[in-house]
């Protein structure tokens, strides 16, 4: 990309910070906020602010439940906002998709109902090296219960998916389902998923997509990549905290047993025995998030309304931009694959710098990034660290924010080598 249409780009996309009313904020007085932990969680446009609250103000009820005007209102509201959902990830029919509370969650879901129901003891279960606790846990939890293994699938020095040794693996002839994040929280590898999914299905396993840091930040299309399972969580995406959806192959979220029990997921209740409904109520048991599920059906609509495409062109000029200034930097040392193979975060360490001093001293210049181990502890024992700092951007990010920011890193390392 030239220099000038990577500044009419970030242009373009620094016209939506208006948006963000959270974005003109202070952190402390005359130190306004530079929001680069969007990773963590990202800002909520007013678009998303103004649909919760409208619907607390004109349309608050329970849903599937009543015949009143309001909860057929609130119904529609719901449903519409699934529909949303399904539309955004290409899945066939809004039955596949089931509302959690998180990418956790929905994780959690598939690894419960559809691990209890069909792993049988030795089975295995591969993680990448590079999982959010989020797609380790669930699994070890489960493994344990089932008396089936969850093996590692390495990867290589430059933070890719090691697919010979994935390949190993699977040859095994015991792998039952392969746990896979789309792009990685802390080196930005945008996972091959089209291939790695092709491999475990000609071996006979399921896939389960951790989506979380890939839905907020390019098109996504679950028949294309022909996922069996694709988890995303609605606040890494401008929606609300609270709200988050599993996408499922029709056919095997049918054949899953429920993953929670109450009021909404049953078909009908008596002492001796108990059915359950058709999909997509059998996995949403009690009231769900209602306005989250608003607010992520506005959320949805508003990103739409910008591009995906654009997003994340956006982003990765400013990653490529903001590498280039970090290895300037001596003594940065950068995890993960090359700035043009990555999505619009990187994780780094500052020698001499803890993490955490190195956060502290940029959120004194107004800077959120997040430092720590991200929730990905084997990957950073895998790179001999016990933290880094992580910069991630969004679609309200300039080239200026992440010059301030590359800036203040030096500055940073200036200050505590005196
Ligand atoms: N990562 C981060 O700062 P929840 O908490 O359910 O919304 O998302 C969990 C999750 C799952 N997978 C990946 C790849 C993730 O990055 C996350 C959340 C945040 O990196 C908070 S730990």
């Amino acid at each position: 990309m030239s220099a000038l249409s990577l500044e009419q780009l970030t242009r373009q996309m620094a016209a939506h910070r208006a948006d963000f009313p959270i974005l003109a904020q202070m952190v402390r007085p005359n130190v306004p906020l530079v929001y680069l932990d969007n990773a963590a969680t990202t800002q909520k446009p007013t678009a998303v602010l103004r649909a919760v609250e409208d619907y607390y103000t004109h349309m608050n009820a329970n849903v599937h439940r009543g015949v009143h005007s309001f909860s057929e209102k609130a119904t529609a509201a719901y449903e519409a906002a699934r529909d949303a959902v399904r539309d955004f990830v290409g899945a066939t029919s809004a039955r596949e998709i089931i509302f959690t509370r998180n990418a956790t969650e929905a994780i959690n879901l598939v690894a419960y109902a559809w691990g209890l129901a069909n792993l049988r003891i030795g089975d295995q279960i591969l993680v990448s090296e590079m999982e959010h606790h989020a797609n380790i846990v669930p699994w070890q939890m489960v493994a344990e219960r089932a008396g089936a293994h969850v093996l590692p699938i390495p990867i290589t020095e430059d933070g890719q998916i090691d697919q010979d040794a994935y390949q190993t693996l699977l040859g095994s002839g015991r792998v039952r389902m392969v746990a896979l994040a789309h792009v990685s929280n802390v080196l930005g590898t945008i996972n091959p998923l089209a291939d790695l999914i092709r491999m475990a299905h000609e071996v006979g396993a399921l896939v389960t997509v951790d989506g979380a840091q890939s839905a907020p930040h390019m098109p996504i299309d679950v028949r294309a990549l022909d996922a069996d399972f694709f988890a995303l969580s609605g606040h890494k995406l401008c929606a609300p905290t609270g709200i988050g959806a599993l996408y499922g192959k029709r056919a095997l979220l049918e054949a899953m047993p429920p993953f929670m029990g109450g009021g909404s997921m049953i078909d009908r209740v008596t002492f001796a025995k108990t059915t359950y409904a058709d999909l997509p109520q059998r996995f949403e048991a009690g009231t769900p998030n209602i306005s989250g599920a608003v607010g992520l059906g506005a959320a949805i609509a508003y990103l739409r309304g910008i591009g995906l495409e654009a997003i994340h062109a956006h982003e990765v000029a400013l990653i490529q931009h903001t590498m280039a200034g970090l290895a300037d930097i001596e003594g940065v040392q950068m995890y993960g694959p090359s700035a043009d193979q990555r999505a619009g975060l990187v994780s780094f360490t500052l020698r001499g710098v803890h993490a955490h001093d190195l956060s502290a001293g940029l959120d004194q210049a107004g800077i959120a990034v997040r430092a720590g181990h991200h929730c990905a502890m084997p990957l950073h024992e895998k790179f001999g660290i016990a933290a880094s700092t992580r910069v991630s951007f969004y679609l309200y990010n300039t080239l200026e924010e992440a010059d301030h920011f590359v800036q203040t890193v030096a500055a940073v390392q200036r200050f505590f080598a005196r």
